[in-house]
């Protein structure tokens, strides 16, 4: 992750990106440090030079993802490492300002620099270099994962996206075993590399005043870092009642249509069945978990799978001469045509909230879909190329699905938040915590009502009755209420490792009991140390924190309330949409303006008039589904 300024999905950088790397040895003159330099005349020669050297370290890191292979991975471990040593010497010459008096704001910025990354280096330059090498080794090996099978000719290849459309659509055990487990054969390599990377982050931790790397990542948000973890126990207590009742359903309905094997021990849900190689969003079970078959189509996915169709017949209708190697690149290019639609239906909802048009470098830049010739990394990412936003971009592989579109939706969030703050000091250019920059783009998915998607032409009626209501809040359920446990189980298994509570001969073990008692999953065979599960996914080799994600599911519920309320939305808060109203999007536009620039508290009560995290936007949401749903469990023995 990169360091400071750099928000979070750059975060999905991931340990690379640190902002502000060196642009060449020696350092510029204006890293050093002269006597008698104010507290103020120090940060401004810090967001200066963070500013300066950001368009480099992007760049390398921009290029070791997206052109996969030995030399870049040098470049961009080579920058990461001249940014980390860089940001060590900013924090040392920081403490000589301890306890002087100095204003708020450059009190703010020197906090927050000490926090500047997710990836705490040792001063040491040898280790220093070699936690960057792993880092970006990690990414990479990631990105490139492939699953084969068979010999000779017979031998075939798949990635993440082959292994995860098999858990997406297709309904055989076995099959769906064998993608699962393939895709877990990609992080056995991995598990050294990370075992040292967690010794070399919380030495790193350690020199700059942390326990260890995970309590550097829990003092990140303005309050104590015990209190914090408490916090995020009582938003989980929040609504935990809401998961377990759509636990309870989905396993019901996993037994009607698998038999025995439809749940682990009459209990859990088996790993391999749910849709997803992580079991963090259920959407795909959506053709047997769907409460009302036919109340209100809500097939989103086979409304773009239809469009990119005919984008290509079209193509393929202009052909003189069809032959197979022009097939191929009309399927390219038709590939291309519906990824930029969705991107650009996307940016739509943002400039319908009076929010600016995207850059046209934008689409210049961006990858939107997975390139032929390369490996790349897949998991989508948004990122600020240079401290005035002037060249944003995403980083994708688009399909035509559900999921796609709506990971569109959130990484453009992320986008919008850089084009808001870019006039902030580079030190400020952040969400004002990470759960809030994971939160943007996710609460303008819930505002993505049947009345929205027909308006928009993805789906063709919509229909009102109280089943299309259910229909409809589960559809949600099955993104938002099934993530909630995974979004916390990620980082109670590394807080663990990073404290030493987990020992590196039980990495699996811890993984798969906290899967268990969070998310209620279970693997249907042995999963020994032999496997290096938490390694097939993306945050953990990335090194992006996930607590984030758990706190921006329950703060996007509370930012749609407050722009419903601001739109004049009177009803059931379900039904609201603020789809092009502009006192909504001022409102969201003046809370994306403040960055980092104070804590997160005010922004909160800036937009909400509440300074707590709380569920109970959540729960006023689903609360039909969850009548439904009790009555659909009753008799049913709960838990696990
Ligand atoms: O990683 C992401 C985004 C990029 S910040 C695509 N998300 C988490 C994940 O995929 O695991 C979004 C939801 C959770
Ligand atoms: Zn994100």
């Amino acid at each position: 992750m990169k360091l400071r300024p750099t928000p979070l999905a750059l975060s999905i950088l991931a340990s690379l990106t640190l902002l502000a790397g060196c642009s060449a040895p020696p350092p510029p003159a204006d890293t050093r440090q002269t006597p008698q330099e104010s507290a103020d005349a120090f940060i401004a020669r810090v967001n200066r030079t963070m500013a300066e050297q950001m368009p480099l370290s992007t760049s390398s890191s921009w290029l070791a993802q997206t052109f996969i292979n030995d030399d870049t991975a040098r470049v961009a471990s080579d920058y990461s490492a001249r940014q980390l040593a860089q940001l060590n010497e900013f924090v040392e010459q920081a403490r000589q300002y301890d306890g002087q008096p100095m204003s708020e704001e450059t009190a703010r910025a020197i906090a927050l620099l000490k926090l500047g990354t997710s990836m705490p280096a040792p001063r040491d330059p040898a280790r220093l270099k070699e936690l960057t090498e792993i880092a970006t080794r990690m990414d990479q090996m990631y990105g490139a994962g492939t699953y084969c099978t068979g010999e000779g000719e017979e031998k075939v290849c798949r990635q993440i996206g082959e292994l995860s459309e098999v858990l997406a659509k297709s309904r055989d055990y076995d099959a769906q075993l064998e993608a699962w487990q393939g895709w877990h054969t990609i992080s056995i390599p991995m598990r050294g590399d990370y075992q040292r990377f967690v010794e070399l982050v919380n030495e790193g931790a350690r020199e700059m005043g942390y326990k260890d790397a995970g309590h550097m990542w829990r003092s990140g948000y303005d309050m104590d870092p015990d209190a914090f973890k408490a916090e995020t126990d009582r938003l989980w207590g929040q609504v935990k009642p809401l998961y377990d009742q759509l636990h309870c359903y989905a396993r019901t309905r996993l037994q009607q249509k698998y038999g025995e094997r439809g749940s682990v021990d009459g209990k859990y849900l088996p790993a391999h069945l749910m849709g997803n190689l992580w079991q963090q969003d259920w959407s795909n079970l959506w053709d047997f978990l769907q409460p009302y078959p036919g109340a209100g189509d809500l097939d989103i996915s086979k409304s773009l799978e239809a469009q990119r169709a005919k984008l290509f017949a079209d193509r393929v209708a202009k052909l003189k001469n069809p032959e197979s190697a022009r097939l191929v690149e009309e399927g390219i290019a038709a590939d291309f045509d519906i990824a930029t639609q969705m991107t650009r239906l996307a940016e739509g909802f943002y400039t319908g909230l009076g929010m600016p048009a995207l850059p046209e470098s934008f689409y210049a830049k961006s990858q939107l879909i997975k390139p032929r010739d390369r490996d790349v990394v897949c998991h989508a990412s948004a990122w600020q190329m240079n401290a005035d936003a002037s060249d944003v971009r995403i980083k994708m592989c688009i399909k035509p699905n559900e999921d796609e579109l709506t990971t569109i939706y959130h990484e453009l969030g992320h986008i919008y938040y850089y084009l808001a703050y870019k006039d902030q000091p580079v030190l400020f250019q952040s969400g004002a915590h990470d759960g809030f920059h994971e939160a943007i783009g996710d609460t303008i998915v819930l505002a993505m009502t049947p009345e929205y998607l027909k308006s928009v032409g993805l789906i063709q009626d919509t229909a009102v009755s109280e089943e299309a209501t259910i229909n409809a809040q589960m559809r949600m359920a099955l993104a938002k209420v099934a993530f909630l446990p995974f979004g916390l189980m990620i980082d109670r298994w590394r807080w663990g490792v990073f404290d030493g509570s987990i020992k590196p001969e039980d990495y699996n073990r811890a993984w798969w009991e906290l899967k268990a008692r969070y998310q209620g999953v279970a693997p249907v065979q042995p999963r020994g140390e032999e496997f290096f599960d938490p390694g097939a996914k993306y945050h953990v080799p990335g090194n992006t924190p996930y607590t984030r994600y758990f706190l921006s599911h329950i703060l996007q519920f509370q930012f749609y309330k407050a722009l419903c309320e601001a739109a004049g939305h009177q009803g059931p808060l379900h039904t609201c949409t603020f789809a092009d109203n502009k006192e909504a999007g001022a409102r969201f536009w003046a809370m994306l303006q403040k960055g980092q620039s104070q804590p997160w508290q005010k922004t909160l009560k800036e937009l909400t008039g509440t300074e707590q995290m709380d569920a109970s936007a959540v729960l006023e949401y689903f609360a039909p589904l969850k009548d439904w749903l009790e009555k659909q469990n009753q008799g049913q023995d709960c838990g696990f």
